[in-house]
């Protein structure tokens, strides 16, 4: 298949791209380095050295028969070049991880809060039209978030992928529906989430194009088969206070001797997911595309939920680390049951690499190996939901 992956310089798109072309697909990859930027900005880094995408796709296409190709290109604000691109390479599918990722940039001030909606809501709008414009049969590929659920809105129950069965009351009686699961975004990075579930809802039944939303949890890990194979394709690993995920952080603090820096009491339970299972998840999805005319095809791109706490005691378990209790920075619920219907992955045969296998790779591989590049004043959070 011929595949766009846009977004494909960053920690997810760049494995993914690496795992697509590995497997015999054409990949072009476009991308504004905004992510490299935004460290610069904040003054930090990805704790692995990583080249530059140039040199990445160099020492690729060295490796594999099938060569990436690479286009800097701003699908925000560079619309026509987007719509031409996509008319010239007639793309397969195309797979969207563009967006500003994190939520605490999102929340961090005025500016990082209307860049974030602009980016994200207009570099989704623009692929929408740009693919109705080609009149191309493309299969779009979206990276969503667990966040657009809330955490456990549905208490008891499983969340489930994408839609959720509901009785009305109407003056004429009940009448039962099966609608979007409720949005309940907790940052402005969720909200632009949910918004992009809008934008689905309408270009699936005003122009059939068929899209595929993945609900992704929290990534964890850095290194796939493939970016194992030469040191200048290593994946980034974020682990500053804005970018850095939770479980990545907590590695990455075990292997500096830092405290884990828990939010709160650590009663937040969250959905998480390794990079590995991510890249094939993807796979599965391109290879699985809804058909012409059908509502948006949704997938919970999960493989387990945990407590913050247990997941700061298995790394303490194994490393030692001190755990350190924060008055948390963000408005979230300090305590949360998740239960998460991830059916749909499995069903087509994701294999789901568990913590327990995955966590001592990560921390002798990754975290101490590179924990001579952590710059320590990014390490606390600096944003916060209420200024
Ligand atoms: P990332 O920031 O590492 O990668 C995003 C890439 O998109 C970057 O290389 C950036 O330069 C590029 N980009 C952003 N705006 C662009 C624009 N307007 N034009 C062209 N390129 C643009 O983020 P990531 O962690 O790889 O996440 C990828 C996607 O997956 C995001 O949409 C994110 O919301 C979603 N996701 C990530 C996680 C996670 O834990 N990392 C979890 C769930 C969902
Ligand atoms: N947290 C800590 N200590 C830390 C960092 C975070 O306790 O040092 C807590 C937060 O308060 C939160 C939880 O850990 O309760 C998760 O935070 P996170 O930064 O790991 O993840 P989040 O902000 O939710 O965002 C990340 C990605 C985003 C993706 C989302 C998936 O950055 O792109 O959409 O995970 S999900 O969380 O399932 O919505």
């Amino acid at each position: 298949m011929k595949i766009i992956i846009l977004g494909g310089d960053g920690f997810c798109g760049w494995p993914t791209s690496l795992h697509l072309s590995k497997r015999g697909h054409e990949i072009l990859i476009l991308d504004n380095l905004s992510r490299r930027k935004i460290d610069d900005e904040l003054g930090t880094n990805s704790l692995t050295p990583i080249v530059s995408i140039q040199e990445r796709i160099k020492v690729w296409n060295t490796l594999n028969p099938k060569p990436i190709t690479f286009k800097k290109i701003d699908i925000a604000q560079d619309y026509q070049a987007l719509e031409a691109l996509i008319k010239n390479y007639k793309p397969d599918a195309i797979v969207h991880f563009a967006e500003q990722r994190s939520a605490p940039y999102s929340m961090k001030n005025t500016v990082t809060k209307t860049y974030t909606v602009n980016n994200n809501v207009q570099a989704t709008h623009n692929l929408l039209v740009a693919i109705t414009q080609s009149k191309l049969d493309i299969h779009l590929v979206h990276l969503g978030t667990m966040g657009v659920y809330g955490y456990g809105w549905t208490g008891a129950n499983p969340i489930p992928e994408g839609y959720v069965n509901v009785e009305l009351i109407t003056r004429k009686g009940k009448l039962k529906k099966e609608i979007l699961h409720p949005a309940n975004p907790g940052s402005v990075y969720h909200l632009t989430k949910t918004l992009d579930q809008l934008m689905f809802g309408f270009y699936t039944k005003n122009d059939q194009l068929r899209i595929t939303d993945l609900h992704q949890g929290i990534v964890w890990g850095t290194q796939t088969k493939e970016t194992k194979l030469d040191k200048r394709l290593i994946n980034r690993f974020d682990y500053d206070g804005d970018y850095g995920t939770v479980l990545n952080r907590f590695l990455m603090q075990a292997a500096i001797k830092h405290p884990l820096t828990i939010y709160g009491k650590g009663l937040q339970t969250r959905a998480f997911i390794h990079i590995n299972n991510t890249v094939k998840c993807i796979e599965i999805a391109i290879q699985n595309p809804p058909k012409r005319g059908e509502r948006t095809s949704i997938f919970n791109q999960v493989t387990e939920t945990q407590r913050l706490i247990d997941l700061a005691k298995m790394i303490q378990k194994r490393t030692n680390a001190k755990i350190q209790y924060l008055e948390n920075p963000r408005r979230e619920d300090a305590q949360n049951d998740l239960v998460v219907d991830n059916t749909r992955f499995l069903e087509l045969g994701l294999n789901p690499t568990t913590l327990n296998e995955g966590l001592m790779e990560e921390v002798s591989e990754i975290a101490f190996k590179y924990a001579d590049r952590v710059q320590l004043d990014t390490i606390y959070p600096s944003s916060k939901w209420n200024n």
